[in-house]
């Protein structure tokens, strides 16, 4: 999962609302742990980023979806002071900028950034000096730090697809494979890699041992050829580690789903993580359960049934009867 995300584009009319709401939401994460009011900020972000001309007072934003009360309050102090008391504080304290300073390392997560904060370490270059203090695969994010915050363009993705599926077919013609996470949805650049890949004799009944043989194949084939160049670490059914396509190193995670499961994982990990929790509250509604693995009916007894077979990934949207999106419009 990547760090470091697209910052909200100035072409939006209303890009700094989004900017504040994205630091408040980021506070409430790191140091607050309050993942509600961390999704609360966010889903206004996203609503905000969505609307097409520039509010003008908070009674207009609180007319969007995920705007309530609070933060139309908030939009109309910005707009009559240009800042946010809230923010200032936050800003003055500290905490919250320097923990979010450390989770920009991949694998350091909001906890380990306030242990770090507690025992004195409030910068990467302060970081550097006691990596003793993290383990490999925060000391992997960190030796890659600078390269890490750097966005990917599309084509140098293409260009890992595309050496991908070359060395695929070249272990066997019937591999699948599907780049998921902003990729898919088409943007012009991302955060890290997230490869999918199946085949079509490994289904979810047959045991572990044959998606890790798999997997260990598919690695050991990239490494030989020198795109993988760190392993971060590798399970079952994951890999996580750098390739270098080119000269920055690249964060890259893949994944090896059975067949049957294929669809569900492509849907999830292509996201976005806004329209998943959409998806995922009207498969319910629909009495639905749908994760990354599978779509299971509810019944009456609210207890979930058996996976039902999936074809397709538009194969899902009708089951719970979704209008299909196109990965592009998933965001
Ligand atoms: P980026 O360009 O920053 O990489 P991304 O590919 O959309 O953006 P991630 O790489 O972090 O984002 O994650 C890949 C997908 O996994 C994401 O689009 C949807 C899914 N996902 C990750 N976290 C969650 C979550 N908490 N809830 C639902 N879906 C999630």
């Amino acid at each position: 999962m990547s760090k470091r995300k697209a910052p909200s584009s100035e072409d939006n009319p209303n890009h700094d609302f989004c900017e504040f709401l994205m630091e408040l939401a980021e506070n409430e994460r790191n140091v607050n742990r309050n993942i509600h009011k961390y999704n609360a900020y966010r889903k206004a972000a996203a609503s905000l980023a969505a609307h097409a001309t520039r509010i003008k007072s908070g009674k207009e934003a609180s007319k969007l979806e995920g705007v309530g009360q609070k933060i139309a309050q908030k939009i109309d102090e910005f707009l009559e002071t240009g800042k946010l008391a809230k923010l200032e504080k936050i800003r003055e304290d500290g905490v919250g900028p320097a923990i979010s300073t450390l989770t920009r390392v991949s694998g350091i997560g909001p906890a380990k950034a306030k242990e770090l904060y507690d025992l004195g370490i409030r910068t990467i270059e302060e970081l550097k000096l006691h990596e003793n203090k993290l383990n490999h695969h925060q000391r992997i994010g960190l030796k890659y730090f600078e390269d890490f915050e750097k966005r990917i363009p599309r084509d140098e993705i293409k260009q890992v697809e595309e050496i991908i599926s070359s060395e695929l077919t070249k272990l066997d013609k019937d591999f699948q494979i599907t780049i998921c996470g902003s990729y898919r949805r088409g943007k012009a650049e991302s955060g890290d890699m997230d490869v999918l890949i199946t085949h079509p004799n490994y289904t979810s009944d047959m045991p572990k041992s044959k998606s890790e043989a798999l997997l260990k194949q598919v690695v050991s084939a990239l490494q030989k050829i020198e795109l993988i160049t760190d392993t971060i670490s590798v399970g079952d059914v994951k890999f996580m580690g750098v390739c270098k396509p080119k000269d920055t190193a690249r964060r890259l995670d893949i994944r090896v789903t059975p067949i049957d499961q294929y669809f569900c994982a492509v849907l999830y990990f292509t996201g976005s993580d806004m329209f998943n929790k959409q998806m995922r509250a009207h498969a319910l509604q629909n009495n639905f359960t749908l994760n990354e693995y599978c779509l299971r009916p509810i019944g009456s007894t609210g207890v979930p049934g058996a996976p039902v077979p999936i074809s397709s990934e538009k194969n899902i949207f009708e089951y719970i009867d979704f209008p299909y999106k196109l990965p592009e419009e998933r965001n």
